[in-house]
């Protein structure tokens, strides 16, 4: 239970939180940039459809912006494709009360198309809730609607695909008329761009046939357009130069306390203490004060940092777009499409955009490259990015393997040309906006009030056979606030960012947070056992429980046991908080109790699911005194394991068979007494 289909609530006062999500953009609608629907704010599915006279929709459920991503793509090339104009919309855009409408009063109304994933135990995203909701208790039926459905999971997870599949089978049991074949798209074995593509030839294979629709030869068709505007400079008050939205243009710092924050409107949240936990490997402790702010949190929630992009990154990409010269130059972004928003505040410059907005480093895909070869700035380089964005090893290879971002892949595609062919209203369009990443409170709400604590690990990796290295933006981020509050001087963070961010505003060591509600919590009865399992990071919210606990126990309040299982590699290199667990065992005494598993100082593995099974019985009597259990970290292949291993706990110590154990840890997940906090 990583994500819980009810936390989509980001904590703050919960009904102003409530009016204010389901209202998302109406509030706070300024200029019509913050508009998430159609220009007038209307939530009217079949209204916006009529009024803008779109003839198919594309809906998007997405958590991190993967969907939303290959949503807009879809959305976009199908419409240039087949000459049909398109709407792709936020599943929480719209209310759905009139869906099945859709087909009978849009006059000449194709289809819808879904791009859903999957979370937690097999849920659907928080955006698409609402649509679930609709579809399970007040559709009846749907009948002319015609529909298809790319699913995006990950395999690795016991509940693959569940989204695509239930948004394929619920709306056939409607009568809807499904169209092609169930895309789904599995992040696992890192063949999602893979499969999309191949869902996508065979879509529109289909969909020439089927909808009896005429093929046009494709090109780009923008629909916002980027004008520089020279009565303007990068000094001009109201120039945003990457302020989380355009609520912050304008706003002093301090003349953001009043307001409300939220996951649209995150809050500057000063960084008051950082520390390295482990110089070995790097892993940063970083505690945040939220007390000029209306956010709260509750222990076991998560963090959202909104990071931005790193110098070295920035300046790669403005070079391999040959914008070099007028990186700075005022531009104003314009949607030329009603039903397409941009959430950039604008005006804004070019630099402002690529540093806040876009996420410029991560991997390249062959679907980016393959939409480039229109803009290639010579013959030559046309030819290359053809060949090799239509050769799917060969890609792998050259750009995959190369472990290059978007800007590397260009320079290398083109020798080193720049490519100012490329429209930076394609740029907007094609490349994915940054999203917020989430970290596990490491903090106590009863023990830290207005404090909030996060432990990152920083995410840096060679790339094999190069001299090359991978960096993760967020968690480098980190680093580099962490080096330079310290002032570290031995050393060296290996990115470097601008933390003092638009005109200053980051200053000194801020970061846009927000909170989101998380349903792993402690039972609600402090004597209650608690048996965590949280190897590397996933230790974070354990901490948190463990403060929890401390507190109360200050306050007089004797709690139950509580069982810590912690992996890491060697006790002397990357063993989180060590120096912390025997302070709270003096608070707690025999109540809580470590047990490690250093796997890499021994010829043989050991893991925390082998401690497991050297305390079986133990945790099964826990178990039967009411225990719950946690797990908490890589949910590839760890959750899983451990799952096994409690699994055959129950078997062994209650003789059962191996399916009746199962059984028992499938109930556990029903009472909630077995949580997951697992990414
Ligand atoms: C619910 C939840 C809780 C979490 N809790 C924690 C926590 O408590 N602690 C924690 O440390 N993390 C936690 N995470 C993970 C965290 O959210 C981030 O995913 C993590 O910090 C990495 O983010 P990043 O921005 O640094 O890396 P990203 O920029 O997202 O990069 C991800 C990976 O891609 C690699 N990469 C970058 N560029 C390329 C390229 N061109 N080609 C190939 N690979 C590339 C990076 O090296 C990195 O390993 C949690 C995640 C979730 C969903
Ligand atoms: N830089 C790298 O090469 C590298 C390597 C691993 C992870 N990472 C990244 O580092 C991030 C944070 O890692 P982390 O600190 O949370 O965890 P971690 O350090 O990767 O792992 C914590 C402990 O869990 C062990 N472990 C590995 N597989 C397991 C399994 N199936 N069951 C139980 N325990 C297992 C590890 O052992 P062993 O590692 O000894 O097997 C280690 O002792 C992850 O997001 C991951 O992507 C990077
Ligand atoms: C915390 C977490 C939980 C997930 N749970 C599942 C799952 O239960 N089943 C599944 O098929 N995929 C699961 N996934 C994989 C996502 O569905 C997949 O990465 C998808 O591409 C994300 O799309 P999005 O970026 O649009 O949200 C999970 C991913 C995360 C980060
Ligand atoms: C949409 O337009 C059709 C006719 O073109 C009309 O019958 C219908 O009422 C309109 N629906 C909405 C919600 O505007
Ligand atoms: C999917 O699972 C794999 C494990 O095979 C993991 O390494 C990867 O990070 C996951 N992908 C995503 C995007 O979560
Ligand atoms: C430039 O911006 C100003 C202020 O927003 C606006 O009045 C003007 O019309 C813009 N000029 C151009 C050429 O877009
Ligand atoms: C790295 O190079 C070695 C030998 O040069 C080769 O065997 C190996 O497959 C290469 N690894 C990758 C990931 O390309
Ligand atoms: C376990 O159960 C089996 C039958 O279900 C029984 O034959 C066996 O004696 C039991 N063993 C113990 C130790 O209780
Ligand atoms: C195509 C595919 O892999 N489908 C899988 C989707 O997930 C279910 C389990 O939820 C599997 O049984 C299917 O094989």
């Amino acid at each position: 239970m990583a994500i819980d289909p009810l936390d989509l609530f980001i904590l703050i006062v919960i009904i102003a939180g409530f009016a204010a999500y389901f209202s998302k953009g109406k509030l706070w609608a300024k200029d019509g940039e913050d508009v998430s629907a159609y220009g007038s704010g209307s939530r009217d599915l079949v209204e916006t459809l009529n009024e803008t006279g779109k003839k198919a929709l594309v809906l998007f459920g997405s958590q991190t912006g993967t969907a939303e991503d290959y949503a807009h793509k879809f959305a976009k090339e199908f419409q240039s494709r087949f000459g049909v104009p398109t709407m792709c919309a936020d599943l929480a855009d719209y209310d759905y009360d009139n869906f099945d409408k859709i087909a009978s009063e849009v006059s000449g109304f194709k289809m819808v198309f879904f791009f859903t994933a999957t979370y937690g135990e097999g849920d659907p995203t928080d955006n698409a809730l609402d649509f679930f909701d609709y579809l399970d208790n007040d559709c009846e039926d749907l009948s002319g609607l015609k529909f298809a459905c790319f699913g995006l999971g990950n395999s690795t997870y016991e509940f693959y695909n569940a989204t695509g599949k239930r948004t394929s089978k619920t709306l056939k049991s409607k009568n809807a008329k499904q169209i092609g074949e169930l895309g789904l798209g599995d992040d696992g074995m890192a063949t999602m761009d893979e499969d999309y593509l191949a869902w996508k030839d065979s879509m529109f294979a289909v969909l020439k046939n089927t909808l009896k629709l005429d093929e046009k030869e494709l090109e780009y068709e923008p629909s916002m357009e980027v004008s520089e505007n020279d009565t303007l400079t990068k000094e001009s008050p109201e120039v945003a130069l990457g302020e989380p939205d355009s609520r912050y243009v304008n706003i002093n710092n301090d003349g953001t306390k009043a307001e409300f924050f939220d996951h649209t409107h995150p809050f500057l949240a000063p960084v008051v203490f950082s520390k390295e936990l482990c110089p070995k490997r790097h892993c940063i402790h970083v505690e945040l004060d939220l007390s000029n702010s209306n956010i709260k949190y509750l222990t076991g929630d998560h963090l959202a940092i909104w990071p931005s992009n790193p110098d070295s990154k920035v300046t790669k990409f403005v070079e391999a777009l040959g914008l070099e010269d007028k990186k700075d130059h005022v531009i104003d972004i314009k949607s030329l499409d009603p039903t397409v928003r941009c959430e950039i505040p604008t005006p804004t410059t070019y630099a402002a955009v690529i540093r806040y907005y876009l996420e410029i480093s991560g991997p390249v895909s062959r679907q980016f490259v393959k939409s480039v070869v229109q803009f290639s700035p010579d013959e030559e380089t046309k030819q290359r990015v053809e060949t090799i964005s239509n050769d799917k090893s060969l890609f792998q290879k050259e750009i995959t393997d190369k472990g290059f971002n978007v800007a590397d892949a260009l320079l290398s595609l083109s020798n080193g040309a720049k490519w100012n062919t490329l429209p930076f209203a394609f740029i907007i369009e094609s490349i994915a906006h940054i999203q917020p990443r989430y970290y596990s409170i490491s903090s106590s709400s009863l023990y830290d009030k207005e404090k909030v604590h996060a432990t990152v690990m920083v995410e840096a990796n060679d790339v094999p056979n190069t001299t090359r290295m991978t960096t993760g933006v967020c968690s480098n981020l980190i680093f580099d606030l962490e080096v330079k509050q310290n002032h570290v001087t031995d050393v060296k963070p290996y990115e470097n960012y601008d933390l003092d961010g638009p005109r200053g505003k980051f200053s000194k060591f801020k970061l846009p947070v927000h909170v989101r509600r998380s349903t792993f919590k402690l039972p609600s009865n402090s004597n209650t056992p608690v048996i965590m399992v949280g190897p590397g990071t996933g230790v974070a919210p354990f901490r948190g429980f463990i403060r929890e606990r401390v507190k109360q126990a200050e306050n007089g309040d004797k709690g139950g046991k509580m069982i810590l299982f912690y992996g890491c590699r060697r006790s002397t290199d990357d063993y989180l908080y060590k120096d912390e667990w025997p302070e709270y065992a003096k608070t707690l005494g025999g109540d809580l109790k470590i047990v490690t598993a250093f796997s890499r100082e021994t010829a043989k593995k050991v893991y925390v699911q082998h401690k497991m099974l050297e305390h079986s019985k133990e945790i099964f009597d826990l178990l039967e005194k009411g225990a719950f259990f946690y797990v908490c970290g890589d949910a590839s292949r760890m959750a899983r394991d451990v799952q096994k291993a409690l699994t055959s706990i129950i078997a062994k110590e209650n003789n059962v068979s191996a399916e009746d154990a199962a059984d028992i840890v499938k109930d556990l997940k029903v009472e909630n007494r077995y949580q997951e906090d697992v990414w």
